[in-house]
């Protein structure tokens, strides 16, 4: 007998326990504590047991009974309420779930950091298509039929003649062709090569730059950039400007920092030289200025090109690319 009311209440416990709607309920107390119910039922048997047992499984049936009522109007409280608490998988005391902010990828904050400080010195920005034409990529550009950049293995075709732009540049042509200088503006992007290893992405993200006007000299552009970089690396850094070639500046120029993991003296993020070189830039090449329709007597401009990604790994210290595009939230979160 002793065994059944255990039995009975631990029935009755899981079958109110699975109770979530209102028609339910009334089921239940039929079945349960109704007149003809199992506890009054198990209740009548109280008659045959013997005569000593019978006080003591009279109290407990009762106390048991008496729960399994308890039970059922809190049930039928919480169900008719519509907020269900009985469950014991609910812990009320438990705090809430703190929500997690999401926050900008730290590529998305550098780019962003490099186009406020030109906004700054008055640069506007313009956005264009990742998927450009051969002309503008290329040729519009001074970047010849022949030349090892429009390779296959460099550059991602869609079609003959359309691809996946390699530089941020087209849409700076595409400005020229369609405004009267004095102009100043910066193009920020994706752009696309054939490259894969720990200092390139197939995929990756140039802030570039141009200003046209009349007279703009060297010095122009060497006091604009010198002004980014100490606004960017928040140091008095010392910079340099290296010859270079590039299709469509002349005479064209890299710049380089002072390395700024040690300021100078030669490590292994410098190489053993001691300068960093952070952007490509020089005057525009008078060939370019013809094709976008100026007289390059009339006008001269500068130029400028940087990679984002890189700018960021000089910043934080960060030595291998593919980090920033593995996803981990560990590595994500530190900025
Ligand atoms: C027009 C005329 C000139 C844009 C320039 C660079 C120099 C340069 C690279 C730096 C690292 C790209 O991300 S990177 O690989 N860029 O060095 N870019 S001058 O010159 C232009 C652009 C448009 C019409």
């Amino acid at each position: 007998m002793e065994n059944e009311l255990q039995k009975l209440k631990q029935e009755a416990e899981e079958a109110l326990h699975a109770i979530s709607e209102i028609a339910h309920l009334e089921e239940f107390r039929v079945r349960f504590l109704g007149r003809k119910g199992l506890f009054s039922t198990t209740m009548r048997q109280l008659g045959q047991v013997a005569k000593e047992d019978r006080p003591r499984l009279g109290q407990l049936a009762n106390s048991i009974k008496k729960g399994i009522e308890e039970l059922f109007h809190d049930k039928k409280d919480a169900v008719e309420s519509g907020c269900d608490t009985t469950d014991r998988d609910v812990d009320l005391s438990l705090p809430g779930r703190a929500l997690s902010f999401g926050k900008l990828h730290p590529i998305t904050q550098v780019m962003e950091e490099i186009c406020a400080v030109f906004e700054g010195m008055g640069f506007a920005v313009a956005e264009g298509p990742d998927v450009e034409t051969d002309h503008y990529n290329f040729e519009a550009l001074n970047i010849p039929k022949h030349h090892p950049a429009r390779d296959m293995h460099d550059t991602f075709y869609v079609s003959e003649s359309i691809l996946l732009r390699t530089h941020t540049s087209p849409m700076q042509a595409r400005i020229m062709e369609n405004q009267e200088p004095p102009l100043r503006y910066i193009a920020p992007g994706k752009v696309y090569r054939c490259d894969s290893d720990i200092t390139h992405t197939p995929m990756f993200h140039q802030v570039e730059g141009f200003l046209v006007d009349r007279d703009v000299s060297f010095a122009d552009l060497k006091g604009v950039l010198t002004s980014f970089t100490r606004r960017m690396f928040e140091k008095d850094l010392p910079l340099r400007f290296r010859p270079s070639f590039f299709p469509f500046t002349e005479p064209s120029a890299e710049v380089d920092i002072a390395c700024v993991i040690c300021g100078g003296t030669g490590c292994r993020v410098c190489k053993r030289t001691g300068w960093l070189e952070i952007l490509g830039s020089g005057l525009i090449d008078p060939e370019v200025l013809k094709m976008v329709g100026y007289d390059p007597d009339e006008y001269s401009g500068f130029a400028f090109g940087l990679g984002v990604e890189r700018i960021a790994m000089l910043k934080y210290g960060i030595d291998d690319i593919r980090l920033y595009y593995e996803n981990d939230l560990r590595f994500l979160n530190q900025f």
